[in-house]
């Protein structure tokens, strides 16, 4: 490569960035249109860091996958790991047979889904690292139905810009397209080969991979399509959001 060209070419990557800073600036305070609301410093730090990671990830959409022989031998299990909840309870006591996560909103057939549904869609096994902001880190091999596909069954209204989940325990996030409809994003019943168990989130849990362990839910209660989260609750965006999380948690 001549000078020229890579001086062009580092000129070219400045101004892209620029580009991407500026966009950003356009977001805040919302980060994202229609997105969480955060004030401040750190709703800028939080714009700036979405916009950057869009940037960053454009070429390299999925996250690592490692090979099976590599799954961590002690996964650790956090927070809740037993919902006290007695409607899961009854479902639990059952094989969860009679479970179901209802898909609502903004999408064209709403309507609910049982644990023999989702397994009887396309899936997918991935062996993953979480990375849990408490300081840990573990692999894991998750199989599931691509959230895309569930998204696609219930058929997203045009003007669906995020989707809500909500769990049995009172957790609740916020994802923008980009992530829900992402490869990598399934809703798991399988972890390292058998059903996924009640401390790591029984019947279903999601796998949100290019985000911090905190996005991948447990105990998944429903999924609702809308078109802005800005004004659910205190318009943070998630549960955690409220209590000073980021609603961006990409790594
Ligand atoms: N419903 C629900 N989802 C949850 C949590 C929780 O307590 N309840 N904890 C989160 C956090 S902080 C992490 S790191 C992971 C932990 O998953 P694990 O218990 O399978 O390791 O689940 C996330 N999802
Ligand atoms: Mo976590």
């Amino acid at each position: 490569m001549t000078t020229l060209s890579r001086r062009r070419l580092i000129l070219g990557a400045s101004t892209l960035g620029a580009g991407a800073l500026a966009g950003a600036c356009d977001l805040i305070p919302g980060g994202v249109p229609g997105g969480p609301g955060r004030g401040g410093l750190y709703g800028l730090s939080d714009a700036l860091t979405l916009a950057t990671q869009r940037v960053l990830l454009r070429d390299q959409p999925l996250v690592r996958e490692f090979p099976i022989e590599m799954v961590s031998a002690h996964f650790p299990t956090i927070n809740t790991t037993d919902p006290d909840d007695p409607v899961y309870r009854s479902s639990r006591a059952q094989g969860f047979s009679d479970w179901r996560l209802p898909v609502t909103g903004l999408v064209e057939r709403p309507g609910s889904f049982s644990l023999a549904d989702l397994r009887g869609m396309p899936a997918r096994t991935q062996v993953t690292l979480h990375s849990c902001e408490q300081g840990w880190s573990a692999i894991g091999a998750w199989t599931g139905v691509p959230l895309s596909h569930v998204l696609a069954s219930a058929g997203l209204k045009p003007a669906a810009r995020f989707v809500v989940i909500r769990t049995v325990d009172g957790w609740w996030d916020s994802y923008d397209l980009f992530d829900a409809l992402h490869p990598q994003t399934i809703l798991a019943y399988g972890m390292n080969g058998r059903d996924l168990p009640v401390a790591h989130g029984a019947p279903v849990r999601l796998r949100v991979e290019r985000q911090l362990g905190y996005k991948s839910l447990k105990y998944l209660a429903s999924i609702e399509a809308v078109e802005r989260v800005d004004g659910i609750g205190q318009g943070r965006g998630s549960m955690v959001g409220e209590l000073g999380f980021s609603w961006y948690a990409g790594i």
